[in-house]
């Protein structure tokens, strides 16, 4: 087992790493930027060291400086977080070089999932259901038309280097085409540094469906179940909740075990999520797989009871699985509602100093946060302050839960997204599990049309 380690991210993820580690009796060490200087995941860790200026480009990204601490401070192993560094295949290069354990997949998958016309052509190989569309960047505009032409209206045009929804366009006819993949050839260059783009058949009214999935360096592999993340806006993701309504127990074991089996097939460890889209048939096409623990993780920590930092760390550790599929129970309904410091309809970042914050808690209610009353919410990085996540024996109590918590949660002095979770938990089509990836969107716009302009 690893004696100390160090976390490279800041924020409520910080601190559940930290937390993870400090009941498997691990050494913490934290790293932090100027800004950060007061921040919780300093004050809890056994060491801290500060690795540079405020923007994340010249600390919490800065591969030299991470390592250098890392160094410094003697650890055994780096755990990336999410978001910062934790989806570089170079970085987790560096860690091993360096004799530093990654606490994450190889750096090979990561390089792989990277690359999505890779991942897909991948999937297809052990067999994954996925989009139709195209195996190759298109690089010719001509033959780019012509793979349109194959696939179909409408389709949608992805950056190879994105996930997330960057660089993405939907094209509904021929004529559209052509000044679609310009400009998201353009777009994906400006993100990427990367042009490379490809096609995928569009589906519509879809639903955003993952797969979370544990696996270990001897074979042995696992699936969590489904998270139902349709509720987003602008490719960033509200509410999250296991189990979705459209999923049966059938469903669950098939799709699972398809997963599962992709990765045996590809080597993969560590922990893992696949991301599906799943049509009005309940048809589930691969898009993406996400190669570190994610924000809504708690959401199937809750209704499994496996900790999944605990276990990310085990394996990293040369540990098998602490778990096997056959033990694996979901219990009740769990929600997380991501609260953000933002304006909540017009998204617009809103840092400051909490004046006031009182976070709910009672039955079924777990917080995961580090924020606290005067603390002052940075303006340099997401704009995530706290994940409110509720748990129920069903959806109705897990849904009175949150409402009630989010109705008790005090933060002043700062705008939140709390009134927006109120409007989605508050919807009837919501209620009724009527959703889909363009709820919220339509949601806000409907909003926006009954609310006199000011
Ligand atoms: C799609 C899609 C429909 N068909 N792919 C991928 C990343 C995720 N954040 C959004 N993604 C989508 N991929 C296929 N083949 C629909 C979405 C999608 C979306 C697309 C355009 C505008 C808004 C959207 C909101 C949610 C999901």
């Amino acid at each position: 087992m690893f004696r100390k380690v160090l976390i490279a991210n800041r924020g409520e993820i910080a601190l559940r790493v930290m937390f993870a580690c400090k009941e498997l009796g691990i050494e913490t060490v934290a790293v932090f930027s100027e800004a950060d200087r007061h921040a919780l995941h300093v004050r809890f860790a056994d060491e801290a060291i500060c690795i540079g200026p405020a923007r994340s480009t010249d600390s919490y990204l800065n591969i030299p400086g991470v390592i250098s601490a890392a160094e410094i401070a003697n650890v055994d192993a780096i755990h990336p977080g999410y978001g910062f560094l934790s989806e570089s295949a170079y970085f987790a290069e560096v860690c091993e070089e360096c004799g530093i354990k990654f606490i994450g997949p190889p750096a090979a998958s990561i390089r792989l999932m990277g690359d999505k016309i890779q991942a897909r052509n991948e999937m297809i190989r052990v067999g994954l259901p996925i989009t139709p569309g195209s195996s190759d960047s298109l690089d010719d505009r001509d033959q780019a038309l012509e793979v349109a032409e194959e696939i179909g209206y409408p389709l949608i045009i992805k950056a190879t280097a994105g996930g997330g929804g960057r660089g993405m366009r939907v094209v509904r006819g021929r004529d559209e085409f052509p000044a679609a993949l310009d400009a998201a050839k353009a777009e994906a260059f400006g993100a990427f540094g990367d042009s490379g783009c490809y096609i995928e058949k569009f589906i519509e009214n879809a639903r955003h469906i993952e797969f979370q999935v544990l696996a270990d360096d001897f074979g042995n592999a696992i699936h969590l179940g489904e998270r139902e993340c349709s509720i987003q806006r602008r490719h960033q993701k509200l509410i999250e909740e296991a189990p979705s309504v459209i999923m049966t127990d059938e469903l669950r074991r098939r799709v699972g075990d398809e997963v599962v089996s992709a990765v045996q097939n590809i080597g993969y460890s560590n922990v893992g999520t696949f991301e599906f889209l799943v049509d009005e048939s309940n048809h589930f096409y691969f898009i993406e797989a996400n190669t570190r623990i994610q924000v809504e993780h708690g959401v199937t920590e809750i209704i499994t009871g496996i900790d999944l930092l605990r276990a990310q760390i085990l394996v990293a550790a040369g540990e098998e699985i602490p778990h096997h599929q056959g033990d694996v129970q979901f219990r009740g309904h769990a929600m997380e509602c991501r609260v953000n410091a933002e304006d909540p309809f017009t998204h617009r970042p809103s840092p400051g100093k909490i004046t006031s914050w009182h976070p709910p808690g009672g039955p079924g209610i777990r917080i995961d946060t580090a924020a606290y009353a005067e603390y002052e919410v940075p303006p340099y990085y997401d704009s995530l302050i706290a994940k409110v996540i509720a748990h129920g024996t069903n959806r109705e109590e897990t849904l009175r839960r949150m409402e009630r918590a989010l109705r008790t949660f005090i933060i002043e002095g700062i705008k939140t997204t709390i009134p927006l979770h109120l409007e989605v938990l508050t919807n009837d089509q919501f209620r009724a599990g009527d959703i889909s990836t363009g709820f919220l969107e339509d949601l806000i716009e409907a909003k926006s049309r009954v609310v006199e302009p000011v």
